[in-house]
């Protein structure tokens, strides 16, 4: 069993360029037996990617050009990916917990531990109920295996309690969106960014985080866009734009209430759109009738004359494109920041058509279609909701069981932790997710952990989470199996198959079904292909908003992915949404938006400062994030060595006057302090970050990581973490941490 879980050890052992490279026999020395065309298994840009393979190894890659998204570009992650499938680490069989084995774990023969997972889960589900036992599921996951995921919480577990990592992720923009269009999906195809003469970014480190949507903003700043970034950092992207508004994290809805007092004020509104197009402008603009400049200015630490000037150039732009991510959602109102997004959209007119662009930028590999069929605690298949009798009735009729028989809404991922905790679940399967380092203030995730009568881990590395496992299912890496994604346009893509999985490994899927059949449960779990899940999910999905019913594996070949809805075989998929006269079951032809008067809302979004706001104890905000050569809880990037070399360690990112203020220099140690736990990085000294605001990226374990200080602290309607802010101090550290 693998050890090397952070990289002081991984570079101990293998040294800087580890055994990835030498254990592979190196492209560019041998000839390929086969090329296979699929894409990255990082972020959500899914860039097109082509596979060597040699004798069932992946040797190497090429970019994929025809892909006509990525247009052959990758970043460093995609160029490196390859070098995961060899790796030491990779789990080849099942293992079980022994305190008494060097590593805590044993090998354990697949059936055998597939076995003890149904015995204990009939077990706690027979002593405590069927909601005792609960599922934590991924969106790095295809969409056939979030699908079935969902169908195994309903179906053969019968219980209520499955979320998944997108909680953490995209469910902010999703709830505004959905409250704002009725359907939650990019607006535009990315070609629309080239359109635009104005590119709003809020929140989102593009450069770092979305790396192809670089290409597009600079293409359209080439062809003459103006670009505003809204960010507590110049980040790269911030490097390159025409007004950089230096927010204070957690003030960005009284920004954008601010750019729409202005608006108004100055009359630069698209009067028909909001009177023919939407309702519920007028309680709109009573609530930012407050919002001058000056208090704007005064709330966001944005100086007002860079307010008056974004004001202007959104407001008299003639085309535009308005993109978000995690900077303004990972908030405890962040519902409320993305609505704000979407009123001053609004009431420009400017959405639905070329030159009228908005969306949130898609995190995981398929965050989107990870949030569309079923994986969420409250959600079915075809983005139907749980609670809706006609939506249990045509679900329950496809998975042939009563509805009666199908749990009601669950609770959202940390709350499934909180329960945990208090005993009332019990047991835990978790797929694709490591909460221990991505959940806040995780140090409590941790203790709940220990606290299960039962837990089992599916992944293909041993991550920090599953170290608490009491039996962990090797799963299949992205390159062992197939099935559909959906990438940040809205476009249905596919990932293709090139190797098989090594020793007892298996794909995901089979293992849930290896499960079902040893519950004696196998009614409905019987796929022998991810094919024959899509095409039931496709039926699933048929007459609901995310309707994927049109889109075949076929299709997408030939046509380099489908863009959803897509509601029949003959219907080409839909690039661009709201545009007049396309397909929308729920307006019937009302008007674009998916209501039944098809009109976009408005939504009164009010400022409330964040949780836990600076005081004269914790007086510095810290926010948190990534940098470009790592992924998420690093499972995987912290294995890659070339990404280990190019950002080894979290540093503290903050700006000299502070440092000078705390008496340290770039390079020194800093513990930081919140009162939920304590970090001690090395210090990067940067201009680039706001006097009052630290930053740490967030991809690693143990005493690096910055989520033992981060607030759990949710929105109240989407349930996303406050990862974006929270109260600290600093001090110079008394001594250089241990190496873990
Ligand atoms: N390299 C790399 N790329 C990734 C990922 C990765 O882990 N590594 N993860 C993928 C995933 S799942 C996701 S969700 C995306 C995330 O993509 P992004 O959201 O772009 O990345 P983050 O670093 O989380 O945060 C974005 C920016 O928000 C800023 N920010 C912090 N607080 C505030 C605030 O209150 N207001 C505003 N306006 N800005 C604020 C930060 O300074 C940061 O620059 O990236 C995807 N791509
Ligand atoms: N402080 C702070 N915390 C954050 C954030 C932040 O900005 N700041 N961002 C949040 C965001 S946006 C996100 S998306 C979350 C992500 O949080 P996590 O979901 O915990 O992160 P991952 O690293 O994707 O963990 C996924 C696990 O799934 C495994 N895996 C990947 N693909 C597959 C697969 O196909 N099959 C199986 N079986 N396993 C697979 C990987 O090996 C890894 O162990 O973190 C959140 N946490
Ligand atoms: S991590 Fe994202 S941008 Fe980088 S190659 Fe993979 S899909 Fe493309
Ligand atoms: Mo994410």
């Amino acid at each position: 069993m693998a050890q090397a879980i952070d990289n002081t050890a991984l570079l101990e052992k293998f040294g800087p360029h580890g055994a990835f490279s030498t254990g592979l026999r190196l492209a560019a020395n041998v000839e390929p037996d086969r090329v296979v065309n699929t894409h990255c298994c990082f972020c959500g840009q899914q860039c097109g990617i082509q596979l060597k393979v040699k004798d069932n190894e992946v040797i190497g890659f090429e970019p994929w050009f025809d892909f006509p998204f990525s247009r052959g570009m990758l970043c460093p992650k995609g160029v490196k990916r390859y070098l995961q499938g060899s790796h030491p680490d990779r789990l080849l069989h099942a293992y079980q917990r022994d305190p008494s084995a060097p590593e805590g774990f044993r090998e354990l023969g697949y059936e055998r531990a597939v076995e003890q997972v149904a015995g204990a889960i009939s077990r706690i589900q027979r002593e405590h109920g069927p909601d005792a036992f609960a599922i934590l599921t991924g969106a790095s996951l295809t969409t056939e295996k979030a699908y079935l995921m969902g169908k195994f919480a309903r179906v053969c577990l019968g219980t209520a309690n499955i979320d998944y990592n997108g909680r953490l992720c995209m469910v902010s923009a999703a709830a505004g969106n959905k409250k704002a269009f009725g359907i939650d999906r990019a607006a535009n195809p990315w070609d629309d960014i080239l359109h635009a003469d104005m590119i709003w970014i809020s929140g989102a480190n593009v450069a770092e985080c979305a790396p192809i949507t670089t290409d597009y903003v600079w293409r359209a700043r080439d062809l003459g866009a103006k670009i505003i970034v809204v960010d507590p950092r110049i980040t790269p992207i911030a490097r390159t734009c025409d007004l950089f508004l230096p927010v204070k994290p957690g003030r960005d809805i009284a920004l954008f209430n601010g750019i729409l007092h202005l608006m108004i004020e100055r009359d630069w509104l698209d009067h028909d759109f909001i009177q023919n197009q939407t309702v519920g402008f007028d309680k709109v603009a009573e609530c930012v009738n407050p919002w001058t400049p000056a208090r704007t200015a005064e709330v966001t630490g944005i100086p007002e004359r860079l307010i008056h000037q974004a004001a202007e150039w959104w407001g008299t732009a003639k085309s535009s494109f308005l993109m978000h991510a995690r900077g303004i959602e990972h908030h405890s109102h962040g519902v409320q920041n993305v609505l704000g997004a979407i009123n001053i959209v609004l009431a420009s007119g400017r959405i639905g058509r070329e030159g009228g662009g908005y969306a949130t930028i898609t995190g995981q590999g398929n965050g989107q279609g990870g949030r569309e069929h079923g994986q969420k605690c409250d959600q079915l298949p075809g983005a139907r909701d749980i609670s809706n009798p006609e939506h249990r009735d045509y679900i329950a009729k496809v998975w042939g069981i009563k509805p009666e028989e199908m749990p009601g809404p669950g609770v959202d991922a940390y709350e499934i932790i909180r329960k945990i905790d208090s005993g009332e679940i019990r047991g835990l399967l978790s797929i694709c997710f490591n909460p221990k380092i991505s959940l806040p203030d995780n140090n409590f995730v941790a203790r709940a952990l220990d606290k299960l009568d039962f837990y089992v881990a599916i992944d293909f590395f041993l991550n920090e989470t599953a170290r608490h496992a009491d039996i962990v299912l090797p799963g299949s890496l992205h390159e062992e199996d197939e099935g559909v994604v959906t990438q940040i346009e809205g476009r249905v893509i596919k990932i293709n198959k090139a190797v098989e999985c090594p020793g007892e490994a298996r794909q995901d899927w089979r293992i849930i079904q290896d499960i079902a059949a040893a519950l004696d449960r196998p009614h409905g779990f019987t796929f022998t292909e991810p094919k024959e899940i899509f095409d039931e999910l496709r039926t699933a999905s048929r007459g609901g908003v995310a309707d994927y019913s049109g889109i075949t594996y076929e299709k997408i070949d030939n046509q380099y992915g489908v863009f959803w809805p897509c509601p029949s075989e003959d219907h080409p998929g839909t690039p661009r949404l709201f545009e007049p006269g396309s397909w929308n079951p729920v307006a019937k032809g009302a008007g674009p938006f998916y209501f039944p008067d098809g009109k976009a809302r408005f939504n009164v979004a009010d400022y409330t400062p964040p949780a836990e706001d600076v005081d004269s104890e914790f007086p510095i905000m810290l926010t948190t994030g990534r940098v470009v050569s790592q992924f998420l809880s690093g499972t995987q990037t912290r294995r890659i060595g070339p990404l280990v070399e190019q950002f080894p360690e979290p540093r503290i990112e903050m700006h000299p006057q502070l440092a000078e203020r705390i008496g340290v220099v770039d390079g020194d140690w800093v513990t930081t302090e919140s009162r939920r736990g304590d970090c001690t990085l090395q210090a990067l000294v940067v201009t680039t970050i706001r006097p009052d605001t630290v930053f740490i990226p967030y991809h690693w374990p143990g005493r690096k990581s910055a989520n033992q200080l981060t607030i759990s602290a949710q929105d109240p309607i989407s349930k996303i973490p406050e990862y974006k802010v929270c109260a600290v101090r600093l001090r110079k550290a008394e001594r250089v941490p241990d190496a873990k």
